[in-house]
Parts: structure tokens; sequence; C-alpha cells
């Protein structure tokens, strides 16, 4: 801590945003208030806040922080609460937590934590932990962010740690950004940093994106549009090309892959009769086939080129698809393990590449009883324990589930709803049928842990007020600049909020498991930190950060290329499967053994396109992560909510920039201001997810929440399907 004044500090602290940032802030507190966010002046590479964090301090500070703990006194969803005590409220829970277990049975329990908490302390898994010891509950799977990234890592490469550091792109010869925004987007705070390095020292960036993006202005040289829900066909050209062209690794292949022989089958046309030609992909992707062969041409010749599949165009109907295509395009062109190549998606988890921030435990709770002795769920590839349990239900299907229970084929009839660290009626897809469940009779209990009345705390029978990461201890750990940073308190916590690791020890005590969180979150952090290699704790307490510094940037499955024989990849065969017989076995078209080009529901070619002729994306914006900032005055000075469509789409309807417009199909309407533009392509618009479900007396939302148009069904693998809707817009 640094004093500036005699009554002035400066205390560094590291950011735990959703966003996966995970920057290094420095926070001037005058008589215990935050007065101004500055962020790393250091060294490079220098861990710079953006400018959601730097505007943190509004939200800290936000009036309508919740302030107490509170009961719903009006209908479910009206928004009508009462304060009431911390005693009161835990007493609640723990109660009603009792009564469903030993009425209808401990599944009966629902809990749904954030799955995106950059933080090791408190985080969902403190409440996951307490309820396995008391008895159990039902939990959810699928990874928002990439579960068809990891469903198809699994089936290539045996595992999910398949990416490499930011800092390597640095070694690449061209880098091929596919649908990846980090300009925007970050997920580790020195990726621009790094792609305006690769680009100034003349590396090629092509960027593939139905929108013409700020990376793409900032670090590409070649913008490619393509119809969304496509990629995969445009990969499997570029492999034709290359393999019609005989540009592909051979020698790479043998060694490391199996399944090539049936892949190039299918590519050729040998399976289906159908050559999988650049003129086919232009059919299918709008993007012209001389554009396709001169990629392709460009990425199997300029060695060592990265071909970073972003996780926006996996987030779509086959998903698992286009990223198991991507990984196939790396093989073939001998871009796996080397410096310089690329592997896998975007987004970078913290431990890869052989190199571990290691961490001790947080509390630990047993195994989940209610999934003990569940089968794995038919279609399921782990990624990790437990998470392929028959007994959980996914996130995308939570509202059906409710609604339908045991009769509609879901492993229970959900009681009871615990929700922290989510916004999900807001953020799930269907927000209309995630609104109809919340206000089913059959769910008897709900408690929502917030910080904010949001969409879903508005739906809480007890409202449990959430400190921020400014008001407690904890640690969280930097992927592609490797670091640990610590998330220290900055100020006491703000009205008569709490902390999720002492609000998890009140009910805990209540639960009978008074032992369950014996320490401060402080202590808690400390016995984290004994875990990890760093020298000295009260140095990093005091910087906040400890950086890793590597010998060189670190490189997914380098080991497995480097030495085979000692290191085999952790698949069936011990090779990058282009081919899985695992997935064969599995016997379902929809998820074939090889990268295969599927028509997705709600594209461009369903009939329902004749009535809703429009492709709806729903893309992460910049000055919100989620919606989280979402009512920072700073932050909405900067870009209003708005829905991007092309000039010509624009016009066919009338619409000129700033008209209000609705946008519809058969889920829901939303009411929003449309931003006519050439940096969308035609076909194409995009409402940015994360603004707040706002509707009027007819069921309208005036907020702009893209969910309202979303369909609630994941792709067979488990991918979710944010960026899959037909929509038709009309002039308000
Ligand atoms: N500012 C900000 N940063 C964030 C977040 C946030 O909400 N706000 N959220 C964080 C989280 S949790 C995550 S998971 C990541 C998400 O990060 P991403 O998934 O990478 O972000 P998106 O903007 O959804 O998508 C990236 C790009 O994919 C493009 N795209 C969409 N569909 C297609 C398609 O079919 N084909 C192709 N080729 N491109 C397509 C979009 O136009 C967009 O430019 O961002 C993280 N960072
Ligand atoms: N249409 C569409 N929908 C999407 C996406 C998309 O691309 N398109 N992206 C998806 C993705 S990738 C993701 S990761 C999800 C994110 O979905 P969510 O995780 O539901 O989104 P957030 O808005 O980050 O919600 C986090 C909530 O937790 C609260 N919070 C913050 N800190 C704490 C804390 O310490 N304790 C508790 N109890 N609460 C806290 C915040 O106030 C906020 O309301 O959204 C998904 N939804
Ligand atoms: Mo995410």
């Amino acid at each position: 801590m640094q004093r500036k004044s005699s009554d002035e500090q400066v205390i560094a602290t590291a950011c735990s945003s959703h966003c996966g940032g995970k920057c290094l802030l420095r926070v001037h507190v005058r008589d215990g208030a935050i007065i101004r966010i500055e962020t790393d002046g250091g060294k490079e590479p220098q861990l710079r806040a953006c400018l959601r964090c730097r505007a943190y301090r509004q939200r800290i500070y936000d009036p309508d922080r919740l302030k107490f703990p509170m009961r719903r006194v009006g209908e479910r969803g009206e928004g009508k609460f009462e304060r009431i005590s911390w005693d009161e409220a835990l007493d609640t829970v723990a109660k009603e937590f009792i009564r469903v277990r030993d009425t209808y049975g401990p599944s009966t329990t629902f809990f749904l934590g954030g799955g995106g908490d950059n933080m090791q302390l408190h985080r969902a898994r403190l409440i996951e932990g307490l309820f396995s010891m008391a008895g159990g509950f039902t939990a959810w799977w699928g990874v928002h962010s990439f579960e068809g990234g990891l469903y198809a890592e699994m089936a290539t490469y045996g595992t999910t740690g398949s990416g490499s550091g930011y800092d390597d792109l640095l070694n690449s010869r061209l880098i091929v950004m596919w649908g990846w925004n980090p300009a925007v987007t970050i997920h580790e705070c020195n990726t621009s940093w790094y792609l305006i390095q690769a680009k100034e020292s003349g590396t090629k960036i092509v960027s593939i994106d139905p929108r013409y993006t700020d990376s793409t202005a900032t670090f590409a040289s070649q913008w490619i549009p393509i119809i969304p829900g496509t990629d995969t066909a445009m990969l499997l050209a570029m492999a034709y090309v290359i393999i019609k062209e005989n540009l592909h690794d051979q020698r790479f292949l043998d060694t490391y892959t199996v399944g090539f022989a049936q892949f190039r089958g299918y590519v050729l046309g040998a399976e289906d009769g159908l050559p999988k030609t650049p003129a086919w992909a232009e059919s299918i992707t709008g993007v012209p086939a001389e554009v396709i062969g001169n990629l392709a041409r460009e990425y199997a010749t300029t060695k060592p080129a990265a071909l970073v599949a972003g996780i926006g165009p996996g987030r779509a109907t086959y998903g698992e698809q286009y990223h198991r295509a991507a990984h196939t395009l790396a093989a073939m062109t001998g871009n796996i393990g080397v410096h310089g190549g690329w592997a896998s998606r975007s987004s970078v988890p913290p431990n890869y590449g052989g190199y571990e921030l290691k961490l001790g435990k947080p509390p630990q709770g047993p195994g989940n009883p209610v999934e003990g002795g569940a089968s794995p769920r038919k279609y399921s590839l782990p990624t990790s324990d437990g998470a392929d349990s028959s007994a959980r239900i996914h996130c995308t299907k939570l509202a059906d589930a409710i609604l339908e229970g045991k009769a509609g084929g879901y492993p229970t009839d959900i009681k009871m709803l615990f929700v922290m660290h989510t916004n999900f009626a807001n953020q799930f897809a269907d927000v209309n049928k995630i609104t109809r469940a919340l206000k089913s009779k059959s769910l008897e209990f709900i408690v929502v842990a917030e910080q904010l009345m949001t969409s879903t705390a508005r739906f809480a029978d007890i409202l449990l007020p959430v400190n921020t990461f400014m008001e407690r201890n904890d640690i969280t750990l930097g992927g592609a600049t490797p670091h640990y940073g610590y998330v220290k308190k900055v100020i006491d916590p703000l009205y008569e909020s709490k902390s999720p690791l002492d609000i998890c020890r009140e009910l805990a005590t209540r639960l009978g498991f008074p032992g369950y969180i014996d320490k401060t979150d402080e202590e808690w952090v400390r016995e984290l930190m004994r875990g990890s290699d760093i020298p000295d704790y009260d140095t990093f307490k005091e910087s906040a950060l400890y950086r890793v510094s590597l010998p060189e940037p670190r490189v997914a499955f380098k080991e497995q290329i480097d030495d085979p024989e000692k290191n085999p990849f952790p698949t069936p065969s011990g090779k990058i499967e282009i081919y899985s017989q695992k997935l064969a076995d599995m016997n379902n078209p929809e998820i074939p053994p090889i990268a295969k080009h599927i028509p997705a529901w709600e594209s461009r070619n369903d009939p329902l396109a004749k009535k809703y002729p429009l492709q709806l994306i729903t893309t992460h914006f910049k000055r919100r992560t989620h919606t989280q900032f979402e009512k920072v005055p700073w932050l909405r000075e900067l870009q209003a909510q708005a829905m991007l469509i092309n000039t010509v789409d624009a016009q066919a309807r009338g619409i000129s920039s700033g008209d209000g417009v609705r946008v519809f199909n058969d889920r829901g309407e939303v009411i929003i201001p449309a931003e006519v533009t050439e940096r969308i392509m035609p076909g194409v618009v995009d409402i940015p997810q994360g603004a707040w479900y706002s509707p009027d007396e007819r069921g309208v939302d005036r907020g702009g929440c893209a969910n309202m148009l979303t369909r609630d069904e994941p792709s067979p693998g488990g991918a979710f399907c944010y960026n899959t809707s037909l929509v038709q817009v009309r002039k308000v």
C-alpha cells in the first residue's frame, strides 16, 4: 500500500470481473471510500485495465445496490420486497432447504452458480460443497462460453488443455482471427498488445466475421464476411484445396494423427458424392470461392500459422463441428505443438501448455450424493469429474426442466432454486420461457444472492445482498500473461452486504456444518497461496501481482509433438483424432466421427426464413460484461445499446439509424434503436447480448435483451446456440 498524502492511500489489487481480463488496479482510497481507479503503469507486458474497471467506482457506489436481505411481498417477479434481518433470511433459506430435501428428496434443490467466476475463493463451488454435505442437489452442465469447443477438444485431443499463450502469436507468420474480437472481449488482458506487435512486425492478420469488428479494423489487413453458422463449410473447402493441391503435411498426419483418410474421403466426396469444393462452400457461406482458395493456400504455405478459432462461431448449432474442423486444418498443416502455430480455440485457460499455476485448496465438500451412481449422459465426452452425469441438467434446458420435470424426461422435479453469481433470467436462452418457469407454482422457493435488482433477482423469494470484489479478499489467476493476482479488500462491505464466503459460513452453521468455513477470507487466501510457487506472501499481497516468468511462450501439445513416443495424446489412440472412434460408436449422425458440415436449424435455408429472414447474432459488448456494468453512467455515455443492421436490409424496411425497430420471432419481441452500418453483412443483425430485460405491459422487451429471441435448445454436443436465431425486423 502506498500513501499519497496523509489521508489518501493507493492500494494495488487485481480485477476479477467476468470478462476474464484479470488486470491490475491501483485504487485510491480516502476516508474509507474509493475516489479514483488507475491501472498498471509498470513494465511491459502491463496488466492494463479496460474501460469497465476504470469505471468500477460507479458500480460499487451504485445507489441501487442491494443493501439489506429482503423477502418477497408481492407476486413473484413483481419486484416488491421488504427488508428483513440476515438471521431471518438465512434461517428461512436453511429451513426451506431442509423442508424441500426431507419432503421431496435432495435432487429437487437446483443450484445455479456462475460459470464465469474469475476468482478462486468466493465462488459458487462453496455452496455446492455445502449442499453436497447436506444431502446433495441437482447441478447444471454446459459452459456457455465454449461448450462446443470443449466437446471438440475432448474428441480430437483427449483434453481441453489445448490453449497456447497469446505471446506465442509473435512467432506466427499468419494469424487468422476466426470469429474473434479481442479488442473488445479481451479475455486475458494482453491479447491486443500481442496482436498489434504481431501486425507491426509484418505478420498478416485475416479476420473472418459477419461484422467488421474493432479487432478487424485495428489488426487485420483482410476482412472476410461470412454467413453465420456456416464456418465449417468454409473450413472443409479450405481442406479440399489443400488436399487437391497437395499442400498438406503428410509426415505430420502420419506421425501424429489418425483418421485423415476418412476425412479426405468425405472432403473429396467419396463418402457422399459431394466434393466440398470452394464453389460448394461459396453457396453456403457467401464467401467467394476464390477467397476461400487463396486463404487455404496461404494458411497451408505460410509457416507457422495460427488459425485462432474464436468461440463466438462455436456458440451456435453444431458449433462442435466448427471447432473439430479447425483442429483438423491445424493438423493438416502441421501447426499443432509448434511455436507460432495454434491448435484450438481462443480463450486461454490459466493452466495449459504443460505449465500449472499452483494453488492450495479452497473449502472442499464431498462428491454430490445426487450424482452418485447416476450413469453418464448418452453423448457425453467428460471434461471434468462428474460433468457428464445424467443427473445434471443443461443450462439451456433449465426452464423446461422446471416446467416439465420428471414427466418431461428431466432427472428431477425442481422445487427449490438457489442462484448466485449469475443473472440467468437475462442470460440464458428464451427469457419468456424462463419467466414462465420462474412464476410456476411447482417451484416452491427461490433464493438469489446478488448485488443489484437484476432480472433474476426480481424473482427471488429471499434476496441476499452480496458485496463486490473490492470488499473482500481473493485470488485470481492470469493465463496469457501468467500471473497470480491478489484481489484485495479495498473498502469495507457497503450497507449490510456480505461476501459469498461469509454467506456460506453462516448457512453452513445453520445446516449443521459449523466447521466447513473455519477461516476468514484473508486466512483462506493465505492457505491457497501456501500451495503456490510464490516465495513471499507479504510482498505479493502488497503489490497484488506475482508474475511467473517462463523461458519461452507456452505452446499446447509441444511435448506430444517433440516426443510422441514418450508423450502420447490422452485420446484412445494416443494420437490427434481427426476421426474419433468414440464418436463413431455413438452412432448419431449429428455427432459424426469426423468434422462435417451439418445444415443448422434456423439457418437461411430453413423454411422458417420465409417468415423470419434475418439471422440474429448476439455479440459481447464493449461497455458491459454480460449484464454487468449496464447501469454505470460513465459507460452508458460511451455507446448506446442498438441493433446493427446492414444498409441494404435497413433500406428495404425504411429504417434509418436511430429509428426504433421491432425485432421479433415466435419466441419474443424486442424494441430497440437501429444502427445502420456497413460493418455488418447483409442478412445478419446483431443485438449485443447482456442488456437488461425490461418488459412493457405487453411483454415486449424495451431494454434490448437478446435472449428474448434465442432458442433454448443446445447443439447435440452441448454447444449453446446463442448465435443461431432467425428474426424479422420492422420499423416501429
Ligand atoms: N467487453 C466484454 N468482454 C467480454 C465479455 C463481455 O460480455 N463483454 N464476456 C466474456 C466472456 S464470459 C466470454 S465467453 C467471451 C466471449 O468472447 P467471444 O465469443 O469471442 O465474443 P463474441 O463477441 O460473442 O464473438 C466473437 C466474434 O464472433 C463473431 N461471430 C458470431 N457468429 C459468428 C459466426 O457464425 N461465424 C463467424 N466467423 N463469426 C461469428 C461475432 O461477430 C464476434 O465479432 O468474452 C469475454 N469478454
Ligand atoms: N444471447 C446471448 N446470451 C449469452 C451469451 C451470448 O453470447 N449471447 N453469452 C453467454 C456467456 S459466454 C456467458 S459466460 C453467460 C454469462 O451469464 P451470467 O454469468 O449470468 O452473466 P453476468 O451478467 O455476468 O451475471 C453475473 C451476475 O452475478 C452478479 N455478481 C457479481 N459478483 C458476484 C458475487 O460475488 N456474488 C454473487 N452472488 N453475484 C455476483 C452480478 O451482479 C451479475 O448480476 O451469458 C451467456 N448468455
Ligand atoms: Mo462466457
